[in-house]
């Protein structure tokens, strides 16, 4: 295993000292790292992984300094635009430094999501025409990776990817989340009485990570069934839109959106649409915990946006935010009186149970019995 403190040390000696992207469970330790040790504006964390290329690109413009940027793989989808359009050596040619957490390497267990994308993540950069290595989990040998890394990329101006299997990094600190007590609600209780309290004909449509996780336990509890939900297990940001298009079809039916503060911000432009289609039976409900609680914890912007007044701004017909169970509840119980769109700002706490199960049907499971339910 590669100590992370070392790791960013040699970083730091071939140059590298500003950071962006998007965290990933697989790079927590490193994320974490950067945020106890670097001033904020040396490793931004952005909506989506394309805007940390363009961030990176600009940042060289102005210092002639290659930075890196982080992601998981299922992130390279989000800038091989950027990648192509701006950095790519046959337009504007920038060096940048990507790290790329592998999910889903073939031979290892992973969640159903990341089995394609594991698959193609080499592949994904031989067309791309991006170089890359694998990080190898020996201490020297991966300073000699980086070293081969920067000269590459000072050379060719341009990208160069370090791929990071899982396991590669030792711990850093404690590296729990930051658990923080601001708001009254776990985003489960928060879940739990939405599921309660809205009508059991509604139809959700939920974020990645553990909200899904959350929705999936808690129609256990109340012995549910889990046709109702269709759980977005990978594409981070898209389930308002995925909403959305169930909401345009099936007018009489209620269309639950749960979506995460990170996911929302990751493809804001969405809520435009919705605003702007303006279907009434949608109620699409960020659970804003200020950050990515999913992949470790770390921070988003989201409790430096008024996602409601973006929300007005769009065309929602109904925009709140909610701090407490009270609220929530009171919300809840007149929600045939609130005209959709409906908007709200849910805050939560950074919490989640350790034993926190898993969705236990595949995707495609999931997908028919949806349809089925939806159907009716
Ligand atoms: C395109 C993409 N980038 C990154 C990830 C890794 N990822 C999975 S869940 C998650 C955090 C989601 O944060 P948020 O929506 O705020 O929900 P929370 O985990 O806080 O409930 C991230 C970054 C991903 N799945 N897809």
């Amino acid at each position: 295993m590669l100590d992370v403190v070392l790791f960013c040390e040699t970083l730091k000696k071939n140059g590298f000292d500003s950071f962006s992207g998007v965290p990933d469970s697989l790079l927590k330790e490193f994320c974490l790292y950067l945020k106890v040790n670097l001033p904020p504006d040396r490793n931004i964390i952005t909506p989506n992984e394309g805007n940390a290329i363009a961030l990176a690109s600009g940042c060289y413009l102005a210092t002639g300094k290659p930075s890196v940027v982080y992601m998981q793989n299922s992130g390279l989808g989000n800038c091989v635009n950027p990648l192509t359009s701006l950095a790519d050596p046959k337009v504007y040619s920038i060096p940048i430094l990507l790290l790329i957490g592998w999910r889903g390497e073939p031979g290892k267990k992973d969640e159903p999501q990341h089995v394609k994308q594991g698959e193609i993540t080499m592949g994904q950069l031989d067309v791309l025409g991006i170089p890359y290595c694998v990080l190898s989990d020996d201490q020297a040998e991966a300073d000699g990776q980086l070293e081969k890394a920067a000269g590459m990329i000072h050379e060719s101006k341009s990208p160069y990817a370090v791929v990071i299997r899982s396991d590669t990094f030792g711990k850093y600190l404690l590296s729990k989340a930051d658990t923080s007590v601001e708001y009254e609600l776990t985003r489960e209780e928060a879940i739990d009485l939405i599921v309660s309290m809205i009508d059991e004909s509604a139809v959700f449509v939920s974020s990645t990570g553990k909200i899904s996780r959350e929705l999936y336990e808690i129609r256990d509890k109340y012995g549910m069934g889990h046709s109702r939900d269709f759980l977005t297990v990978g594409s981070m940001g898209h389930s308002s839109q995925i909403a959305l298009g169930i909401a345009l079809q099936k007018k009489n039916r209620r269309v639950v959106c749960l979506d995460g503060d990170g996911a929302f911000i990751m493809h804001m432009g969405g809520a435009g649409l919705i605003g702007n289609l303006s279907p009434e039976n949608l109620i699409h409900i960020v659970l804003n915990n200020g950050c990515h609680e999913s992949v470790g914890g770390q921070p988003t912007i989201g409790f430096g946006i008024d996602f409601t007044a973006i929300a007005s701004a769009c065309g929602y017909n109904t925009s709140a935010r909610i701090e407490t169970r009270k609220e929530l509840i009171s919300f809840l119980k007149e929600m045939k009186e609130h005209k959709g769109p409906v908007f709200l700002d849910v805050r939560v706490n950074v919490s989640s149970r350790d034993n926190l199960g898993r969705p236990r049907t595949t995707p495609i499971e999931n997908k028919n019995d949806f349809m089925e339910f939806v159907g009716k």
